[in-house]
């Protein structure tokens, strides 16, 4: 566990406001939010299927055929991280970088059910809570008053992931939904990071700024040209000025790396509006064959979704963003809902040729919306 600042003993100091933001009154930011990433998920599930794979380098993603494989990795273990394979980098690459890995298919029912165990397990406590993705979710802890308390509670949660489901997790607390994230990112795998309010700009200053979420590698190649390279050199550099390289956003980008965010855990609005999913690809693409195989993989994960919860889609929407930044979505609507695979596949390989006239692509996704309820009791509606 690494522990920012906690004053020794003084839980019940808290909660401490952070510095006053202007048209921001101090109670919006004085909360505790809690973010929780299970650790290289998809090949955690496989080796608790198979406890041999433990300690081997493992990849879980497309079928390598000896480096002539297409598609690409979803994820891989930690092991075989130290080759320099990660998330979303071609198979075939992975191949190279370590051909003696363990490949496997994903397994996606496995997945949806260890992520519902985990997610159901992070209901259990009644906070707010917020599901960003199939291994992870915020709660907003304020109810617990203090970070003290709210370190002991996510020690708790770690116990009784590891010893309920066989997973290990990573969990970050923090004033603020971004800080949290990135702080459960801090220590990876198996780690605990705690930022508390006074502690939060520190915390930051040193981190690489692609650390901030929604910084890409275009944003990083835009600060690097401004000599920014580290949160702290953002921290430091004058506002105007990034006003007018980004426009307004850098403002809140701006604050949060001073340590001042209040971004918190959204309400529950019931009723989930969409499933999506997207990559964006370490080098960009203009292969149609392996863009059709991405393409499969990601109408598999958001199936898998699908059927989790328990829903039939209408509208199934491609995202292509082309390198230039120029992003095209196109959609097509079903008159009646469907879970069936084979037509979610089918539509959105139309969808692609309809839309992909050639030149290189950076990111590619899937997005399901417009929902019914599945009646248990009908059969699949045919395409
Ligand atoms: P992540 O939480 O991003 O990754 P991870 O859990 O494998 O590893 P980490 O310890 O760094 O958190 O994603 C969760 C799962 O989502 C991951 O196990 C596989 C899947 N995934 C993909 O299929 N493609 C992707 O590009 C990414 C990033 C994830
Ligand atoms: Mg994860």
């Amino acid at each position: 566990m690494v522990l920012v600042s906690l004053p020794q003993g003084t839980g019940s100091r808290f909660p401490e406001t952070i510095p006053r933001v202007a048209g921001v009154p101090d109670q919006a930011c004085s909360r505790i939010i809690f973010h929780l990433d299970m650790d290289s998920f998809y090949a955690s599930v496989e080796e608790r299927k198979q406890p041999e794979l433990k300690g081997k380098p493992l990849v879980i993603g497309a079928d390598p055929k000896q480096g002539k494989g297409r598609g690409v990795v979803s994820t891989c273990s930690y092991e075989a991280r130290k080759y320099g394979i990660r998330s979303a980098m071609p198979i075939s690459q992975a191949y190279v970088l370590c051909p003696q890995a363990v490949f496997l298919p994903p397994d996606f029912p496995a997945y949806v059910q260890a992520s519902a165990a985990v997610m159901a397990i992070l209901r259990s406590y009644g906070f707010r809570m917020e599901q960003v993705s199939i291994d992870e979710a915020f709660l907003d802890v304020s109810p617990l008053a203090d970070f003290g308390t709210a370190q002991a509670f996510a020690e708790k949660v770690r116990e009784v992931i590891r010893n309920q489901l066989g997973l290990s997790c990573s969990v970050g607390i923090a004033p603020s939904r971004t800080i949290a994230k990135i702080a459960s990112d801090f220590r990876k795998p198996d780690g605990l990071t705690i930022v508390v309010p006074s502690a939060a700009r520190d915390f930051l200053s040193p981190l690489p700024v692609r650390k901030i979420p929604g910084v890409g590698k275009k944003a990083e190649g835009m600060l690097f040209e401004m000599g920014i390279r580290t949160i702290g050199d953002l921290a430091r550099q004058d506002v105007q000025v990034l006003i007018g390289r980004f426009g307004r956003s850098a403002v809140s980008l701006h604050q949060l790396s001073c340590g001042i965010d209040c971004s918190g855990v959204p309400e529950r609005s019931g009723e989930i509006k969409s499933i999506s999913r997207e990559t964006t690809f370490e080098t960009d693409t203009d292969d149609p064959e392996y863009l059709l195989s991405v393409i499969d993989e990601l109408v598999r994960y958001v199936g898998e979704s699908l059927s989790a919860e328990g829903l039939r889609f209408r509208t199934l929407t491609l995202k292509i963003r082309y390198s230039g930044f120029i992003t095209r979505n196109r959609g097509q609507s079903f008159s009646h809902g469907t879970d069936n695979p084979e037509a979610m596949k089918s539509l959105a390989h139309s969808l692609f040729c309809e839309e992909y006239r050639g030149g290189t692509v950076r990111l590619i996704g899937i997005r399901l919306s417009s929902f019914e309820k599945r009646d248990v009791s009908q059969a699949t509606l045919p395409l």
